[in-house]
């Protein structure tokens, strides 16, 4: 197996001249940044060797299953999350920038920044006695403050990472607690915060500590819904007190089209889990979502050509370790399932949900004239 797999702004867009502004009417007012973020998946193994001469410019080094015990390379952040990896040999995941890294850490924030973004880790160990709204909601509220104060105020991508996520200890499960925090800290930071929820991702964990990563910019980014879902910020009150905070996805412009970070994605259609039991058509419809959310993204600007699939970064997220084969087979029979794919061990919020799907696509822009043609 080619032991490193990419996902990069093709640079097709710079090559070709395109100066563009994009003024579409849902466009932004944001100009595009100048540094380009890279994600790739790394073999473990590798890791020290590639990113030797480019340590500098490493912004986050993400180990899934922590069985590497990475060192640290250059400033960049190094973060394990215990999701088991679910192919061997083991890939972690690394985030560069194309302008140098440096580090910081405030409170309880672990950050690395370049001159447009930063990429942080929340962690925060748990003890019995304070329950899971009071725990989420403090990491919110110190993400944001630390937004605001340094000036990367526009938050573009979250992954929430916690143990026991469908457990409910004193009647009430504690994905329900963790969006009744993290809504608290939305609604009382913000006004109208629907408009500027990041696409995240929520999955539970094998154990560790209650973790939000997020990706920052100076920039905003343009939330999209999928018009096949409800908003999860719309969501009736039966799936818990108070909604999921998060977009669909983020896209975010660049120097040569957007780069799309999109949401864990689920088979969801409207609110309704689809397909209880059947982890192949559960599959199936978690990347339906996913080619209605890239078909949005490709309608925000008619110089923006579709993402091309064999480009895209996936991360799978499977319930059960048994089903993992039969889950593979239709993502890898897909057109999404032609590009780089993560597959780890994890559970979702809803106890039916059987896979999770998120991934990261750049859309290049065209030449001027093909658009007129
Ligand atoms: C869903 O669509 C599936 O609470 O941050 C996916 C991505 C899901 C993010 C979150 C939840 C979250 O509702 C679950």
């Amino acid at each position: 197996m080619d032991s490193q797999l990419s996902q990069e702004n093709s640079g097709v867009g710079s090559a070709l001249g395109v100066s563009s502004e994009w003024n579409g009417a849902s466009g932004f007012s944001s100009s595009p940044s100048k540094e380009s973020l890279t994600v790739t998946y790394l073999q473990a193994a590798d890791l020290s060797q590639k990113l030797e001469s480019d340590a500098l410019h490493t912004l986050a080094i993400i180990d899934y299953g922590c069985r590497s015990a990475l060192s640290a390379i250059g400033k960049s952040l190094t973060l394990e999350v215990h999701l088991p990896p679910l192919t061997q040999p083991p890939f972690v995941e690394v985030w560069k920038s194309s302008t140098p890294v440096l580090c910081d850490r405030v409170q309880d924030i672990r950050l690395a920044f370049t001159d447009e973004f930063v990429f942080g880790c929340f962690e925060a160990v748990e003890h019995s006695g304070k329950e899971l709204d009071e725990v989420s909601r403090a990491a919110y509220e110190r993400i944001f403050d630390y937004c605001t104060r340094s000036g990367f105020s526009h938050l573009l991508r979250m992954w929430n990472y916690f143990p026991a996520i469908n457990a409910e200890p004193h009647g009430l499960e504690r994905y329900k607690r963790f969006c009744i925090g993290r809504h608290q800290a939305f609604s009382t930071s913000y006004q109208e915060f629907a408009s500027i929820l990041p696409a995240a991702s929520a999955v539970g964990t094998q154990g560790g500590p209650f973790q939000v990563l997020f990706l920052a910019g100076k920039q905003p980014g343009q939330p999209l819904e999928n018009p096949r879902q409800i908003s999860a910020y719309e969501y009736p009150t039966i799936y818990g007190p108070k909604s999921p905070s998060f977009a669909r996805a983020t896209l975010q412009r660049t120097s040569t089209g957007c780069q799309l970070f999109v949401a864990g994605t689920a088979s969801i259609v409207g609110h309704a889990t689809q397909h209880q039991g059947d982890p192949a058509k559960q599959t199936f419809e978690a990347l339906t979502n996913i080619d209605a959310i890239l078909n949005r993204a490709r309608h925000e600007g008619p110089e923006l050509w579709g993402a091309d699939c064999s480009e895209g970064l996936l991360k799978v997220f499977v319930r059960n370790q048994e089903e993992f084969g039969v889950v593979r087979e239709v993502i890898e029979g897909h057109e999404l399932g032609k590009g780089h794919i993560l597959y780890v061990l994890g559970e979702m919020c809803r106890k039916e949900l059987l896979v999770e799907i998120e991934g990261i696509w750049n859309l290049a822009s065209l030449p001027h004239e093909s658009i007129h043609n």
